[in-house]
């Protein structure tokens, strides 16, 4: 896994839930998630008479605590058969079967022991099974012990504060770092793709340095619920903290596309979870997914406004401020970087979004990118493999030339989505987050696997 050893994640959440919202612990808490170290033990006893045998299981939880477990095991002979079953939801599908818990014993803490049981009928002969496993893990009686990261540390614990030098993101040592990662959906949509499992694989199997946490203003976002929805951006800060990761706070304006009107909720969402976060290292403030329709005055305005609330709390992090036409730096409005470079945002430790969907966007973006980033600190906090509408194929050709161009200029960069939502950009096959393995074959689509092998390869961050 790739985290330090770390408080238990309930002491952590409850210890976060200050700030200038008020937010009920136990509701960011999230249910039934599969936790990072897994283990477990299994006793298996029968009586069995002629044709038909009683069998009583005790199923001990040797990992971190679960709330929601599923036993399986595989009978030894065809004519093998469960019965009437007690204390778990009973299936069988061939010789497989399965047992999920009941509502009243689903939350085993570690070390602790459930007994379920069936009666059977058998045919030829009723062996016991000879390997059980809980929520998917083979039930060896030893917890799996967790695995540090490659070369030892984590993207946070090597890099620790950033802030910006001239045009680059650089760590605690004043280097330029380059930091790869995923961007969530919308999560008001798909909280079910962002639990333990899915972010232990985008940290542990992808070696993703950065998570952007993609929270909809508009659309049945924020503005439903503010307080719901910074309590959830937190608990994502949490979780992306845990496992040495950059949290990217995107505040996902879209339509309406002035961020004016938006205004009044940045001041409050950003005064909130500033104050709740200024502690902490690893996160990254993006105040305005994609201004459209609207002049650069407008947006540097409304940084100007925004800035100083996140600055009065937590006064080093790092903002990223969104750019003309979709965050284009102006130039899908037909417009260019030196609006910008003329009138820069009145801020230090700033830096200017770009986006990019590579279908869709070129030679002329990609241009427009290297001449502007030798003036301005550039963030790609999101792009797309596929076309701007977020479906389509994966252009292969272009995402390789955007994803070297950027690799060559160390611009940091989030790729969308970490889902399975059925489009081309998706990562995760459909489905997929309605199960609980986010490795391996099977799960991930075209893009995901371009994403997966450019992300994974080493960083090789500077550490003096
Ligand atoms: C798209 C999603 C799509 C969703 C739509 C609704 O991929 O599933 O229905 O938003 O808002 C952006 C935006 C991003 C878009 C994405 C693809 O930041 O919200 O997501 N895109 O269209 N800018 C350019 C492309």
């Amino acid at each position: 896994m790739k985290l330090l050893p770390r408080p238990s994640r309930r002491t952590l959440l409850m210890a976060g839930a200050v700030g200038a919202l008020t937010v009920a612990a136990s509701a960011a808490v999230p249910a039934a998630d599969a936790q990072a170290a897994t283990g477990c033990a299994v006793t298996y006893t029968t009586s069995s008479w002629s044709g038909g045998f009683t069998a009583n299981i005790t199923i001990k939880n040797l990992g971190d605590a679960v709330d929601g477990w599923t036993l399986g095991f595989t009978f030894p002979d065809a004519g093998q058969r469960v019965g009437q079953g007690w204390s778990a939801t009973w299936s069988q599908t061939g010789t497989a079967v399965t047992a999920r818990s009941v509502s009243w014993n689903g939350a085993l803490a570690t070390g602790a022991s459930t007994s379920v049981g069936f009666n059977g009928t058998w045919s030829a002969a009723n062996p016991a099974p000879t390997t059980f496993t809980l929520n998917g893990t083979a039930c060896t009686g030893a917890a799996t012990p967790t695995t540090p990261p490659p070369g030892g540390q984590t993207p946070v614990a090597v890099n620790g504060q950033l802030r910006v030098c001239g045009v680059n993101l650089c760590n605690q040592y004043g280097r330029p770092i380059q930091l790869r990662g995923m961007s969530t959906h919308g999560i008001q949509w798909f909280a079910r793709c962002y639990n333990d499992a899915s972010l232990d694989a985008l940290a542990d199997d992808w070696r993703a340095d950065l998570l952007r946490i993609a929270m909809y203003v508009q659309e049945d976002g924020y503005e439903t619920d503010p307080a719901g929805f910074t309590n959830r951006v937190n608990t994502l800060v949490d979780e992306a903290e845990q496992r040495g990761m950059y949290a990217l706070i995107d505040f996902h304006t879209l339509t309406p596309g002035d961020p004016m009107h938006n205004l009044d909720r940045a001041k409050t969402f950003f005064a909130a979870v500033s104050a709740r976060n200024a502690a902490k290292k690893n996160v990254i403030y993006e105040i305005a997914n994609e201004p459209n329709g609207v002049s650069w005055a407008t947006i540097k305005s409304y940084a100007e406004q925004v800035i100083p609330v996140i600055r009065a709390n937590d006064p080093d992090a790092v903002v990223v401020v969104g750019t003309r036409g979709w965050s284009s730096l102006g130039v899908s409005d037909g417009a260019n970087a030196n609006e910008i470079i003329d009138s820069p945002v009145n801020a230090t430790n700033v830096m200017y979004t770009f986006h990019f969907y590579a279908a869709s966007h070129r030679d002329n973006y990609r241009a427009e990118v290297e001449r502007a980033a030798a003036r301005l600190p550039l963030f790609v906090t999101e792009f797309g493999t596929v076309d701007y509408t977020g479906d389509g194929g994966v252009d292969v050709a272009s995402s390789n030339a955007w994803l070297d161009l950027l690799d060559r200029l160390k611009i940091s960069y989030a790729n969308w989505t970490y889902s399975d939502k059925a489009e081309g950009s998706a990562a995760l096959r459909p489905g997929t987050c309605a199960g609980s393995t986010y490795t391996g074959p099977g799960v991930l689509t075209e893009s995901g696997a371009l994403m997966r092998d450019r992300i994974r390869t080493p960083d090789n961050f500077p550490t003096a």
